[in-house]
């Protein structure tokens, strides 16, 4: 449990060049599970979960082109496509940011301006090398070595060409906090004990063997306009414009209040996690905390770097043409199957790869066998032995089983979300699941309605009532409409009414009318095809 009883979670802010893809809603999507769980466990208004796009450089400037438009015109629209996504999926965050906002564009000026009242900020000219994908310039010594060796220079990360530029630029003196950098990441948290944690764990180990191979430069934080107009306009010189990155990374203050909203920025920071694909690791664990530290500002508590969903065994991209719209598979299996996939697969921090295949196994695993004939199988006997009204009942040895396990739930998801183990949680959900499936074969209900023995008839029925509505709690964060559909199969008006965390009979199942439906999950036959006359059901599910 955290001490300071909020939780402020951030997505990265991602580029409106493209549309979205299965990588940027996997983020977003684990970040929803988490504002979930932690709404639940502290109140909507503790919890802060930003998103957004990431509008100004290059890049953008270029697809813009590209596409006949203006700038603006064309963010205008991608960013749209970003937010409709998220609605689509049920991504319910509180903020949306856009760089290109005026509050944004005031704090990033603010930024400018007390660094360099603090010194930290210079001008020079710069010969070098910049890969405009990435938006970076390439170090001297990558160079150096690429061309020594005869080589072609390119970008160490993408592999494309970089562009040879010279100019006259402002430059961040980051590499002036090395050091502390370092100590810091060693210490997992800064000189005055606040956390600043790298997980997983590898991902940290990487960035301080980074730290101690190399010797940082300096920052290029300005591009001129002459070369870039698409930005905003650095306070120090109206012939620049922010570099992308130094502009986009404030979001995740300027979205709290910094240079605007003081209280707000108490209130809200640091972060109590910015959570990042590996791609963006270095930028958030080496630019933005030093950046931190030299605005004086507190570090980010955690910053999380999943891992990468390649596809066919290959990276996505639109050259190779193995890009996966989330529409279209939210549209196949349904919304809550595709956020359970991407949850529950892989191990948050690890690669995973993405098939219609994997998918339909969890599918026809988890979510219809498990989870959909066990809710299935005990409304039916409901309504066959009861009348479709929930029996008052006394716990049994064996029910004793299921009740420890409902019990133990809300703590063991809890432990799995503070590692942002989502995969943990989910197999902890299933637990009770697969273990009131048993139940039902080892206590046999149909025998006990033919031998007319009405009161353990009743502990069955009481108790896997007492698992569905635990479970449909617990499942909330991850498949929200399937938890929502699941109470309601259970006659519970809104989940809100069942108590968090999670405890056997904390609510008075005894006596609430049962309104089963269709079954939310329908077996997928031929992996190859989804039964398009389920998607509806599946997707409402
Ligand atoms: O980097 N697997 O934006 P971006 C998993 N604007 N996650 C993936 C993925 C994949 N195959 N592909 C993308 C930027 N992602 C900057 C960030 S932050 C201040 C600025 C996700 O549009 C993952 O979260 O390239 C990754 O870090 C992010 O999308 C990159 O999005």
């Amino acid at each position: 449990m955290s001490e300071h009883q909020r939780y402020y979670l951030t997505t990265p802010l991602y580029y409106v060049n493209s549309r979205p893809h299965i990588g940027h809603s996997y983020t977003n999507i684990a970040c929803d599970a988490l504002a979930r769980h932690w709404r639940q466990r502290l109140g909507r208004d503790k919890v802060f979960f930003l998103t957004g796009t990431d509008e100004h450089g290059q890049k953008i400037a270029r697809a813009a082109q590209a596409a006949g438009q203006e700038p603006q015109a064309f963010t205008d629209a991608i960013s749209g496509t970003f937010r409709q996504l998220w609605t689509a999926l049920n991504v319910d965050y509180d903020v949306f940011i856009r760089t290109t906002e005026e509050r944004h564009k005031q704090a990033v000026r603010k930024v400018w301006t007390d660094l360099d009242a603090k010194g930290d900020i210079y001008s020079s000219s710069y010969q070098g090398y910049y890969c405009t994908p990435c938006e970076t310039f390439l170090t001297e010594e990558t160079v150096r070595q690429m061309t020594s060796e005869g080589r072609e220079v390119t970008c160490p990360d993408c592999k494309r060409a970089a562009e040879r530029i010279e100019e006259t630029n402002y430059f961040f003196r980051m590499s002036k906090y090395q050091d502390w950098l370092v100590r810091a990441l060693e210490n997992g948290a800064d000189e005055q004990g606040r956390p600043m944690v790298v997980l997983p764990e590898t991902r940290r180990n990487e960035v301080l063997g980074f730290l101690k191979a190399n010797k940082l430069e300096d920052l290029c934080v300005s591009r001129p306009k002459a070369r870039l107009s698409w930005g905003i306009e650095t306070p120090l010189s109206s012939e620049h414009v922010t570099y992308v990155w130094f502009d986009a990374l404030v979001n995740y203050v300027s979205a709290c209040g910094y240079g605007s909203d003081p209280v707000a920025l108490e209130r809200w920071w640091p972060a109590d996690v910015h959570v990042i694909g590996k791609d963006i690791l270095r930028h958030h664990a080496i630019y933005w905390t030093i950046l931190l530290k030299a605005l004086g500002l507190a570090p980010p508590r955690l910053i999380f770097a999943h891992g990468w969903w390649v596809v066919g065994g290959e990276k996505m991209s639109k050259s190779k043409g193995n890009v996966v719209d989330p529409v279209e598979i939210a549209a196949q299996y349904g919304v809550d199957a595709y956020r359970y996939f991407l949850l529950r697969e892989t191990p948050f921090g690890q690669d995973g790869v993405f098939s219609q295949e994997a998918l339909t196994l969890r599918f026809n695993t988890d979510l219809a066998n498990d989870l959909g004939n066990l809710l299935n199988r005990s409304l039916t006997m409901c309504e066959k032995y009861f009348g479709g009204e929930v029996p008052a009942f006394e716990v049994s040895a064996k029910a004793a089983e299921l009740k420890d396990l409902v019990d133990g739930l809300s703590g063991r998801v809890e432990r799995a979300m503070e590692r942002l183990a989502f995969h943990e949680a989910l197999q902890a959900i299933w637990e009770p699941i697969g273990r009131a499936n048993k139940y039902i074969e080892e206590s046999a209900p149909w025998t006990l309605a033919k031998e007319g023995r009405t009161a353990e008839l009743k502990t069955v029925i009481g108790a896997l009532h007492e698992v569905l509505s635990a479970t449909a709690k617990m499942l909330y964060p991850f498949m929200p409409a399937t938890a929502e559909a699941v109470a309601s199969q259970l006659g519970i008006e809104r989940l809100e009414v069942v108590p968090y965390p999670v405890r056997w009979g904390s609510f008075a199942a005894g006596g609430r009318r049962i309104a089963k439906g269709a079954p939310l999950f329908p077996r997928i036959e031929d992996p190859d095809k989804p039964k398009t006359g389920d998607k509806k059901k599946a997707k409402s599910a």
